[in-house]
């Protein structure tokens, strides 16, 4: 029998055991769907703590509960290792490892050379290895195939090789990984064959394409995508402000288009781990052969300039009050990159804090779901939501709009309000609000800044 075959059969009598390279937002899930459609799995991570976790039936990722991880591990299903030489036990290797970019900006794929280095060193003939994280189209076979055949073990027959891009959306609810539709690429017809019967065994639908470069670049469509339609639409934001139109009237009267559009919003800038950084795995590629990728790059520029735009139009809001920037108190409601998450990574919300310091302006924040958050120019710690503290300051803006933050308080004790995400959606209190274009609304005027501020409340610790 030949190696596909004899793996093809462990797979469909789900024996084929499956390992998980990276138990971070997209190993976690990932390990843990496969636990429960009946593998056993092993995850590996170079975070022992997070090994240690796992294996005492805990989770640090929002979208696997404790609860799943741990009727995994008593099923004896779901273990979890620091040791990479148990990699030869998996007949299934999948890589969930970071993707991020370098300080120069280009691809920094050294957590997939270091996992490749270790899958190397125990491979063996009959095992299948797929590639979830995103990266530029060509990885898989100019990277993964030359340092995996250096064992001598040829790619489609001794062992078999994929790339199949990870769709995790942290936070979201309503799609999953066993619910969400998997692309798959399949370094040969064998690869590609087992890959798919391996991933139809945990996902409802699984979409293979004809090589590992389009299912790369299937993903970087998407995310790239939506960079380019956020920057589109925050150009909207900077192109109504001087027109004077509202662009959340627009972009809702747009959204009204049952065909042919999606609704996009402008915001405070691109953050995340995903849609700031995969476009620039193309854009590098392209570099490398001598094509500029010119969406990427504009949209890439529209949107990092957003953080800058708001900090000019907290400027100008708060010169209307005769308050300048310097020794202003601003409160930021919101680090979080997205609404509903803790995770700050790229979040326009650090931008604006360094810059607003630059300016002079004391900066704090409140965000339910970020503890502290590390700056060179000083760390902060979220100050509990309360009127004395927002009556202590000359300015709040909705840097990321929560969802589980009382808005009628705000409204009812800041003076002025920078909305940029469009958080308070029409609402008005006593707080004079500026949207993220457009004149101010709303506000009594009665709180005009050249007042004597009220006494600072008391940073409670
Ligand atoms: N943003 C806007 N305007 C928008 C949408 C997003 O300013 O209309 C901002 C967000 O506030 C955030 C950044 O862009 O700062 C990225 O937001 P996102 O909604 O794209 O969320 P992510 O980064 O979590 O993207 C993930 C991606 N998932 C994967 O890569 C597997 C992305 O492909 C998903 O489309 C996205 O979730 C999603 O749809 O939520």
């Amino acid at each position: 029998m030949n190696q596909k075959q004899a793996l093809l059969e462990k797979i469909e009598s789900r024996n084929a055991r499956v390992g998980v390279l990276g138990l971070g937002y997209v190993g976690l899930p990932v390990v843990t769907a496969f636990a429960e459609a009946g593998f056993t799995t092993l995850g590996f991570d170079v975070n022992a703590e997070v090994v240690e976790l796992v294996r005492g039936g805990g989770s640090h990722i929002g979208d696997v509960t404790p609860e799943a991880v741990a009727a995994m591990v008593e099923a004896g299903r779901l273990d979890a290792t620091t040791d990479f030489s148990r990699l030869g036990e998996s007949d299934a290797i999948i890589i969930c490892v970071p993707t991020p970019l370098g300080k120069t900006g280009d691809p920094d794929v050294s957590f997939i050379l270091n996992g490749l280095h270790e899958i190397r060193t125990n491979l063996r003939p009959g095992q299948i290895v797929i590639l979830e994280s995103t990266t530029y189209p060509g990885t898989t076979r100019e990277l993964l195939q030359p340092e995996l055949e250096q064992t001598g073990l040829v790619a489609g027959e001794d062992f078999f090789l994929a790339f199949s891009p990870e769709r995790v959306d942290p936070g979201n609810e309503n799609w999953t990984f066993t619910n969400t539709a998997k692309v798959v690429g399949g370094l040969t017809e064998a690869c590609r064959e087992l890959s798919t019967a391996l991933y139809e065994k945990v996902i409802d639908e699984v979409v293979s394409v004809s090589s590992p470069e389009a299912a790369e670049l299937t993903k970087l469509l998407e995310n790239t995508f939506r960079a380019v339609n956020i920057g589109l639409v925050n150009e909207m934001a900077m192109i109504t402000d001087r027109l004077g139109i509202d662009i959340w009237e627009v972009v809702d009267a747009a959204a009204t288009k049952p065909y042919g559009f999606m609704r996009f919003t402008p915001g405070p800038g691109l953050g995340g781990h995903c849609i700031p950084i995969d476009p620039h795995y193309l854009a590098w590629k392209m570099r490398t052969l001598q094509y500029r990728t010119r969406f990427i790059e504009l949209a890439s520029e529209v949107n990092a300039e957003m953080p800058r735009y708001v900090v000019s139009r907290v400027a100008q809001a708060l010169n209307e009050h005769r308050k300048p920037v310097n020794g202003s108190r601003v409160l930021l409601l919101g680090m979080a990159y997205k609404p509903d998450v803790s995770d700050v990574r790229e979040s326009p919300a650090l931008d604006i804090t360094e810059l607003l310091r630059g300016d002079g302006a004391e900066v704090i924040y409140h965000d339910p779901f970020v503890k502290s958050v590390k700056f060179d120019s000083g760390d902060l710690t979220s100050e509990p939501l309360t009127a004395e503290l927002l009556q202590s300051c000359d300015m709040v803006v909705v840097t990321t709009d929560h969802a589980n933050v009382d808005y009628d308080l705000v409204l009812n004790h800041a003076r002025l309000i920078m909305d940029p995400r469009n958080g308070l959606g029409g609402r008005t209190g006593r707080a004079v609000i500026y949207p993220i274009s457009g004149p101010p609304r709303g506000g009594t005027g009665a709180d005009r800044l050249d007042e004597e501020p009220r006494p600072r409340a008391v940073s409670v610790g």
